[in-house]
């Protein structure tokens, strides 16, 4: 059965309603006069209450971040880069003494928090989608990505080349988790699942698109003597990066043999003096 509201409380309803409605835009007026314009992409600021706010509690408005052990320097460079141009934010700082090297290398952006690398790993291109030539270099903050750097010049790197056709669809999480391993700086844990140990030796992880494959590489600060074995200390550190990066970051078994052809490599570790010669033979497999 409907309901018919009586005469007079209808103007009764009416009237208050349309002074609530006086009411809310006279006070919408003078807060808006009242707050800063705010400028396109700007993210308009709530009043602070002091409380801790994780990402999880307010996406945009957090205030506490996850430290990372260290600051970690994103680079990248294509054959483009260099007609983008250098600003104090983008440029590498005594680059012209790399003898051409890190001509077109553009610094990206430091973070050193996990939100911050989040923010930034959903904002760029995976390497599935960059054309060849390009490269990604993740470097500890204040290591640059070049043989030359006194903490690169004694080191080496592992490095594993991987054929477009089979893995493009792997490629990006293999490269997100080398990443997180790096600056989780849990490549020394052991295969045992263990609580990851800490690990200072590993420098900087780089993502290299080529036009039929994929490198990722994972550079050192130390290179053993390849001729010695695992009891030698720095050969048994060198060895469990290896075996850690291709079963828990890479995600091969082992004792998998995995050069079936093609483009595909075994994951190798040369020092970086090797590494300059042409046909060095001094290399290391895991
Ligand atoms: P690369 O990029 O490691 O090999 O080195 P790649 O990817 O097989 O070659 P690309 O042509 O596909 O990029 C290629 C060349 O770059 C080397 O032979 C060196 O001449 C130079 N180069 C590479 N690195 C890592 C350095 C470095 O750290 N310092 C200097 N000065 N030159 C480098």
């Amino acid at each position: 059965m409907a309901t018919t509201i009586p005469a007079e409380a209808a103007a009764q309803n009416e009237k208050v309603l349309s002074e609530a409605l006086a009411a809310t835009s006279i006070s919408d007026k003078e807060e808006k006069e009242d707050k800063p314009e705010l400028e396109e992409g700007e993210i308009e600021e709530e009043e602070d209450d002091g409380k801790p706010k994780t990402v999880f509690d307010d996406a945009a408005r957090f205030n506490l971040k996850h430290p990372l052990y260290a600051p970690w320097t994103l680079y990248f460079d294509s054959p483009q880069s260099k007609l983008t141009p250098k600003t104090e934010q983008t440029s590498i700082p005594n680059a012209s003494a790399h003898g051409g090297w890190l001509d077109n290398m553009r610094r990206v952006i430091t973070f050193d928090s996990v939100e911050e690398f989040w923010g930034l790993y959903n904002n760029i291109v995976p390497p599935s989608q960059l054309p060849g030539k390009t490269n990604y270099y993740l470097f500890k903050d204040g290591i640059i990505p070049a043989w030359e750097d006194a903490q690169n010049k004694n080191g080496g790197k592992w490095a594993i080349q991987v054929p477009h056709d089979k893995t493009k669809s792997q490629i990006d999480q293999m490269w997100l988790y080398t990443m997180l391993a790096a600056i989780g700086e849990t490549f020394e844990s052991g295969l045992d699942g263990s609580a990851p140990e800490r690990s200072d030796l590993v420098t900087g992880v780089i993502m290299s698109c080529r036009p039929g494959f994929y490198r990722i590489a994972l550079w050192t600060r130390d290179a053993p003597d390849v001729t010695l074995d695992e009891n030698d200390p720095l050969m048994k550190r060198i060895l469990a990066i290896g075996r850690y990066f291709k079963v828990a970051v890479l995600g091969y078994e082992l004792d998998q043999k995995l050069v079936t052809g093609g483009y595909q490599t075994e994951l190798t570790f040369e020092s970086h003096k090797d590494s300059e010669k042409k046909g060095n033979k001094n290399k290391i497999v895991v």
